[in-house]
């Protein structure tokens, strides 16, 4: 997720008694008090008419603590368990934090790992190939981007930075060249620019190839518009 910091939350209000939608919600807020990423679960209940299937959501909230700040998140399963876990990027405390799932809405207290400052959004993906999730975070205060490689048990090993560009708001993984390596993409709006840089045989990443759009581009994103036949 690539916003404004703050308040994040879906579309649906979790403050209504039921919620008709075929999605769950999701709901990050930032108190003064304290910061946890709150989760708001919902049981779910079909009910289906002559003509109509509606889904409904009797409301349970739930809460699990995560670092101070938290501001994007991402949902795998990183220790292959079966039961989905969560990545948040935590914006002031400089870190990630990983929940792993008890396959029930609650979730284990947070391991954290070091990124670099500010880190806002993130984005998960195999980047050398060994089966195990690894995650990439844009750090708008560096102007960097740290990656972080997976263990395939809920761990990570020491962050690696590449340097960006200034204002950094945005990075995405995705296979640019078709060539089975995930490539990395970010959005820098001070400079009015995504950068590419892609993946080596290697393992590091090639320099980066910038890419001028419009003013203060914020988000970034990667798929497949033509394909040759
Ligand atoms: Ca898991
Ligand atoms: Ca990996
Ligand atoms: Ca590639």
């Amino acid at each position: 997720m690539c916003r404004r910091r703050g308040w994040k939350r879906s579309s649906l209000d979790p403050t209504g008694p039921r919620h008709r939608s075929p999605k769950g919600a999701v709901l990050l807020h930032r108190s003064l008090r304290s910061f946890r990423l709150q989760l708001f679960c919902c049981a779910l209940a079909l009910r289906a008419s002559s003509a109509l299937a509606e889904v409904n959501f009797p409301a349970r909230f739930l809460a699990a603590e995560a670092g101070v700040g938290p501001f994007d998140v991402a949902i795998t399963d990183l220790d292959q368990d079966g039961r989905p876990d969560l990545i948040v990027t935590n914006s002031a405390s400089n870190t990630i934090s990983v929940l792993l799932g008890n396959g029930d809405g609650t979730f284990q207290p947070h391991s954290d790992f070091t990124t670099g400052r500010r880190p806002g959004s993130l984005a998960i993906g195999d980047l050398n190939l060994d089966g195990w999730t690894d995650v990439v975070t844009s750090n708008e205060k560096a102007s960097t981007v740290s990656v972080l490689l997976g263990h395939g048990d809920g761990t990570f090993g020491p962050k690696a930075d590449l340097g960006t560009r200034r204002d950094l708001r945005c990075v995405r993984l995705g296979d640019l060249n078709g060539d089975g390596k995930l490539d990395l993409a970010t959005s820098n709006s001070a400079h009015d620019s995504i950068e590419i840089r892609f993946r080596n045989g290697d393992g590091t990443f090639s320099s980066s190839m910038t890419i001028r759009g419009g003013l203060t581009p914020r988000a970034v994103t990667i798929a497949i518009f033509y394909r040759a036949a």
